[in-house]
């Protein structure tokens, strides 16, 4: 692999604990009120409430964190721009052991992912394996507001999803692996990844598909009455998918609790966004169907958490959906350990090497040791600690046997009850 990265990880990232300054983690169900059901009141269902608080989450805080050089609402401006947004993050207020959390997170979904393509060069993996090295700040930020409770859905380029709400190592290896003891039992592979029992439902590999999914599960949240709320994530690729605007439309007027999440990396394959949209923000499309957006830095965890705090609470209090754009970059290419450098119409060496200098994990952790929070040693033996569970997993997953061959016929129908 070309780009080993920079840092090491730990275990299947943890969460961080409440600290003073930082906005406080959302507690479980039990804990938080039910969401009010309201009765459909015809097709004027709250959009006043909606348009008000609209307006007021886009005046405030369209761009989260400098605005300076923003062009406005439909543009990206400097957040689509590699040589801004480098310096290490402001963690001012941010307690130490919370950002160690998060600084934690982002280390244990590289080293997996690392770990991933190495088995992808090795020959062993041989479903596709779509890596998001560059994007681990996006589901850090947000699983930092969310638990077991809640509903996740991926895609294909899931790892870190997975793993941001407490996806099982072992059983991730395994899955991609095709092995009996991977999370979809070896039939789904890198992109069937699926751990309920931590609030995360799943992730498939048609684009956009788990968009609409999620929102059924945040109608099903909103009946149930105990908070959750459900998250989709998708990339800007899959916002082009008529899908969303059905999804976004029904979230909105339902007010559903569902927080949409678009991983804009700038690039669907081997497409620039530029050559494929007249605005490279797809918030605009929020703001079509009334549907609250923020748009940040997607290499700022602290951005991200903050955002998707907001926007999630916002949902838990009973008030509808929002929608994140998270403007980040992937370092390889669309699948596999491979950089891509030159493939499509404009990704280059120069392109790559520039985002590196925006490294979400390298500007955490700048962060952390400037402040004292943590050596440069710490942070080395976080990542050889990573470096070495991802490294076990594989080795167990390797070792574990294939599901037999008369499991072919298991789990593709349901038994009927009774
Ligand atoms: C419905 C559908 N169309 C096309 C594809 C092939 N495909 C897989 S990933 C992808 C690009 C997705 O881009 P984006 O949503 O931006 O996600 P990214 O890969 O950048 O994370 C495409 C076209 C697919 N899997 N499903
Ligand atoms: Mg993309």
């Amino acid at each position: 692999m070309a780009n080993p990265g920079i840092w090491r990880n730990e275990p299947a990232a943890p969460r961080a604990e409440p600290e003073t300054g930082r906005p406080a983690r959302a507690p479980g169900n039990a804990a938080r009120g039910a969401v009010a059901m309201d009765p459909p009141a015809g097709n004027t269902l709250g959009i006043h409430d909606l348009l008000a608080r609209l307006d007021s989450l886009a005046e405030e805080n369209y761009f989260d964190g400098p605005t300076a050089d923003a062009t406005g609402p439909a543009r990206l401006g400097a957040l689509a721009d590699p040589r801004c947004y480098r310096d290490p993050l402001n963690i001012a207020g941010w307690g130490a052991n919370g950002l160690r959390a998060m600084l934690g997170g982002m280390i244990a979904i590289r080293e997996t992912e690392i770990a991933l393509g190495r088995l992808v060069e090795s020959g062993d993996v041989v479903c596709p394996v779509h890596l998001a090295v560059g994007q681990e700040a996006i589901p850090v930020g947000v699983s930092h507001n969310l638990d077991a409770s809640d509903r996740v859905f991926g895609g294909h380029r899931s790892h870190g999803h997975y793993l941001a709400q407490g996806g099982d190592l072992d059983q991730l290896f395994a899955e991609v692996l095709g092995k009996d003891a991977g999370c979809s039992r070896g039939m789904g592979g890198s992109m069937h990844l699926f751990a309920p029992e931590t609030g995360f439902w799943g992730s498939v590999p048609i684009v956009g598909a788990t968009i609409p999914v999620a929102v059924g599960a945040a109608l099903a949240a909103k009946m149930d009455g105990k908070g959750a709320v459900a998250v989709a994530y998708f990339g800007d690729g899959a916002a082009e998918e008529g899908v969303l605007h059905e999804a976004l439309n029904m979230a909105s007027t339902m007010k559903l609790p569902v927080l949409f999440v678009c991983e804009n990396n700038l690039y669907a394959s081997h497409m620039d966004i530029a050559q494929r949209q007249p605005h490279d923000s797809t918030a605009r499309f929020a703001h079509a169907h009334a549907v609250p957006a923020m748009v940040v830095d997607g290499n700022d965890a602290l951005a991200v958490a903050r955002a998707a705090g907001r926007l999630i609470g916002e949902s838990r209090a009973g008030r509808g959906p929002g929608y994140l754009e998270a403007v980040s970059y992937r370092w390889y290419g669309h699948v596999g350990p491979d950089e891509n450098i030159d493939v499509g119409l404009r990704r280059s060496a120069e392109e790559l090497a520039a985002w590196k200098q925006r490294d979400p994990v390298m500007r955490l952790g700048a962060a952390m040791t400037a402040r004292g929070d943590l050596t440069d040693a710490d942070i080395d033996s976080m990542r050889a600690d990573a470096a070495a569970r991802a490294a076990q997993a594989a080795e167990r997953a390797l070792a574990a046997p294939y599901p037999e061959a008369r499991a072919l016929f298991d789990y593709v129908f349901a038994r009927r009850a009774g």
